[in-house]
């Protein structure tokens, strides 16, 4: 089978032929459907967050399950699945409450290999990691089989991929993490697939005013097919703080969810918040990042700022419900698709996505 390896930071994915070996106890082997291209695949590639190598990047996908390990349960060759890039062992503290993302039950270093510490995949006998342990720009994976949730058979599979991490994030921010109530009022920072998706569980949630703010003009165009319902283009306005204030009768949003992460951007999370008012960190940002807030001014204004991992989801429960809500035209998805790519032309993907042409590029497998 192939995959897209990256030997080194910044040198292009390189497709080879790879061998798999089969799937031990408690793992499945995965045939790929369909893989997004998302920026974290892209801080992999570029060195920003530490990795072991070499790796098969690629964590946002969908397949058909090939073959079970001794023991597995919970799904069936023929199933089909979207990927859950965090492994949860449904029984620590974490687990316990919910909080499936926080799971401490698994060996996670490096988190990048199975459970038992070996890899599945080889090149000429080189052993090759997998993003998040899954790895999914590969035309097969050995996955644990807590790592892939059965969805239904009638949902395409490129839109099935994406709810394995922008849409589960996005919309989880917003749903899941922040619970909004109707009637809020939100500004969503970044309107790549994160941030679109931010922008549809305002929607969900009956939020009012829905900023979005982006550096692009077709960014925000593509925001308002999303549901946003002013736009703040902030490479031309020198103080997008004070224009969403404009925009919400002086007060600032009760809500800012940051899918970019970079320093500027967190800082307008907190300084657009109306007093009272919840920041939310979504998108992850390099590990050397500082965030600055005023103890003086959140004490004073009440302001709380939190971050969200995967949009607090619990995938088990969460992507069969974003899926039927795709599938009742609820959520849209195929607006997220500008392109699609053979895994052949990966880099291509790569490209087109940083250079802000494209809300998710998804790589198709036959
Ligand atoms: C990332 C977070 C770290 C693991 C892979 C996915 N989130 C979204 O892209
Ligand atoms: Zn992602």
């Amino acid at each position: 089978m192939k995959a897209a390896i990256l030997f080194k930071p910044n040198e292009l994915l390189q497709v080879l032929d790879c061998e798999l070996d089969p799937p031990k106890a408690g793992e499945v082997r995965v045939k790929m459907k369909a893989s997004g291209v998302c920026q974290s695949d892209w801080h992999i590639l570029n060195g920003d967050w530490p990795s072991p190598l070499p790796i098969v990047p690629g964590h946002e996908a969908a397949g058909e399950i090939a073959e079970c390990g001794p023991g597995v349960t919970t799904v069936k060759p023929g199933d089909h699945v979207i990927f859950s890039f965090r492994p949860h062992c449904g029984r620590c503290r974490y687990c316990s409450q919910g909080r499936t993302v926080l799971c401490i039950g698994r060996n996670n270093t490096p988190p990048a290999g199975l459970y038992d510490g070996t890899l599945r995949i080889k090149h000429k006998g080189q052993e090759i990691y997998q993003m998040a342990r899954i790895g999914t720009f590969a035309e097969e994976v050995v996955v644990p089989e807590e790592m892939v949730v059965p969805i239904r058979k009638d949902m395409p599979w490129a839109q099935a991929a994406l709810v394995g991490c922008c849409v589960a994030t996005g919309v989880g921010a917003v749903t899941r993490h922040a619970r909004i109530p109707t009637g809020s009022t939100v500004l969503v920072i970044g309107c790549g697939g994160v941030g679109l998706n931010a922008i549809q569980g305002a929607v969900l949630s009956g939020a009012g005013i829905i900023i979005a703010a982006d550096l692009l003009d077709n960014k925000l165009d593509m925001a308002k097919t999303f549901g946003a319902t002013h736009t703040i283009n902030t490479s031309t306005n020198e103080d997008a703080a004070k224009k969403v204030k404009e925009m919400t009768g002086g007060f600032g949003v009760d809500y800012a969810f940051d899918a970019v992460a970079i320093d500027k951007t967190q800082a307008l999370a907190y300084d657009a918040l109306a007093p009272g008012g919840h920041a939310v960190a979504v998108g992850v940002s390099s590990p050397n990042q500082r965030a600055q807030y005023s103890p003086f001014n959140m004490v004073f204004t009440e302001k709380t700022v939190s971050g969200t991992f995967y949009g607090s989801v619990r995938p088990d429960l969460d992507f069969p419900v974003l899926v039927d809500h795709y599938m009742n035209k609820r959520l849209n998805i195929d607006g997220l698709i500008s392109r699609t790519y053979k895994l052949a032309d990966i880099n291509e993907g790569f490209r087109k996505m940083m250079a802000g042409e494209v809300a998710r590029g998804v790589v198709v497998f036959d």
